[in-house]
């Protein structure tokens, strides 16, 4: 539909900004916090572009006052950030990390004394190494009660004050990366080990959600999923139905499992019939089920297009574009499934990203129509290269036209009836990115570091903070 007017956005719509505590905090080892499998990770050579770890990161824990304050200035209403499970147990379980609930505390406390609302996300793929080495981690069911008991903690420390909860950031990231192109620790490459652990990790994700209500009043819970909508590359129905493949694969395994409680059937079948669906036991459906989601919460960067891959066509590929090398991602897919082509009518970014707002109001009806849930976008933004010129300047025009398209998509998906509760940038200030380094940019705030030197971490505020400033303070009425 083509609108001559949209619709205004919420008087209490959220405008925020989101960050991880990895990829912020720094300080990997003070303030009793424990070792993590991405501080581990990391200093593997050879696993993260340039060697890059969180170790500093933009050093965070002893800047937040700095980072909340110019938020404060910015005027931003809500700020999700991870919590940082090694804070709270150093190995994941048994004695309670004061120090560590003390400086998420005193970061609440923070916010909301400058009216900004918190939002929380409790896991952003930080787990303790110790469960790591005791029982594999998501491998094992192990977790679902190691993990229910961490929410718990935090469920009752901060439960009065947060009301918005993100349970698992990207489990569809963490997991397919962690267990099948192996970029991520633990570094496996096996499709039934991933979905087993996959399965696992539903069944925390539910068990968390359900312990919620008991802990939390009039709050409201959900994942955070790394949504890419799925287009066919042409109208040939080969394609269509590669395209129907993927969005089953790619999208639905996980959210019709948040949502309804249930895989969707074409593509169990088809795992069952490759003899590697996830071992589904007695009671798992039921929990599931009572693990429903409050909203759903996306990350959205792009969608993905796909066709017809014939049986002898190309595999699952690792090569991903780590370096800003424009045109560098290796084809993949799953032979007689999909295979990934690039959508000719995009733009791409320098990580060859494509740059599609329009494919943020499909996604958002998309997910609309099949739940008819509230959603909150957890994540947009853009990771570019910045340039710091004369007099702390820089000047990321490009992150200007890249947020403005999409909280203008935002728009006209509320003029088509999406419920959509907020919208958090990634990122508020730059930050590390996994597997990219530090010259991956996504801040309004830039940060005087690099790869391999950390300067002096100064914090700089970019054109777009202005930009996004103005946004806030018309409550987007200037989209
Ligand atoms: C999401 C993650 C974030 C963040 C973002 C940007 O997948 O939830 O933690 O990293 O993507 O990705 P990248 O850093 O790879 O550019």
């Amino acid at each position: 539909m083509i609108y001559k007017k949209l619709d205004s956005f919420s008087k209490d719509f959220l405008w925020g900004s989101a960050s991880a505590a990895y990829q912020v905090e720094g300080a990997w080892n003070q303030g009793g916090k424990g070792p993590s499998i991405w501080d581990v990770y990391t200093k593997i050579p050879g696993t993260t572009f340039k060697d890059t770890n969180g170790d500093v990161a933009v050093d965070h824990y002893n800047r937040y006052k700095e980072d909340v304050a110019l938020m404060k200035e910015m005027g931003l209403k809500a700020y999700r950030f991870s919590i940082a499970w090694t804070r709270i147990y150093k190995d994941g379980r048994g004695e309670v990390n004061e120090e560590g609930l003390k400086f998420y505390e005193d970061l609440i406390d923070e916010l909301i004394s400058n009216d900004i609302t918190p939002i929380i996300t409790i896991y952003h793929w930080d787990l303790p190494q110790a469960l790591q080495d005791l029982y594999g981690g998501w491998e094992s069911r192990e977790i679902i009660e190691d993990f229910n008991n961490y929410c718990i903690t935090l469920y009752k420390r901060f439960g009065n004050k947060v009301k918005h909860w993100v349970s698992l950031n990207e489990q569809n990231v963490f997991i397919g990366l962690g267990y099948l192109t192996a970029l991520h620790p633990p570094g496996v490459k096996d499709h039934k080990r991933m979905l087993n652990a996959n399965h696992i990790a539903n069944l925390a994700n539910a068990k968390a959600i359900e312990s919620f209500r008991k802990y939390v009043s009039n709050g409201m819970i959900g994942p955070s999923f790394a949504f890419g909508p799925v287009y066919a590359y042409s109208c040939d129905p080969k394609d269509i139905l590669s395209a129907e493949n993927a969005e089953d694969l790619n999208c639905n395994w996980w959210l019709d499992v948040y949502c309804k409680g249930s895989y969707p059937s074409f593509a169990l079948k088809y795992y069952e019939d490759l003899g590697i669906a996830p071992t589904i036991e007695d009671g798992d459906i039921e929990l599931l089920e009572k693990g429903k989601p409050d909203f759903i919460g996306i990350n959205y960067y792009q969608t993905s297009t796909v066709r017809f891959n014939s049986l002898d066509g190309v595999g699952i590929s690792t090569g991903m574009n780590n370096t800003g090398k424009k045109g560098t991602t290796k084809e993949s897919g799953i032979p007689g499934v999909y295979k990934n082509v690039a959508n000719p009518n995009l733009e791409t970014t320098n990580w060859d990203w494509a740059i599609d707002p329009t494919g943020l109001r499909i996604g958002l009806r998309r997910l609309t129509s099949r739940y008819g849930l509230p959603i909150l976008i957890t994540e947009n933004g853009l990771g570019e290269f910045d340039k710091l010129e004369n007099d702390d300047i820089v000047n990321d025009d490009y992150r200007i036209d890249y947020l403005k398209s999409h909280i203008r998509a935002c728009k006209e998906a509320i003029t088509d009836g999406v419920e959509l509760m907020g919208y958090c940038t990634w990122s508020f200030t730059d930050l590390l990115s996994w597997l990219n380094g530090y010259q991956k940019r996504y801040g309004f705030v830039y940060i005087n570091r690099e790869e391999n030197d950390e300067k002096d971490l100064r914090r700089i505020k970019k054109k777009s903070f202005y930009w996004y400033k103005e946004v806030i303070g018309t409550n987007g009425d200037n989209i």
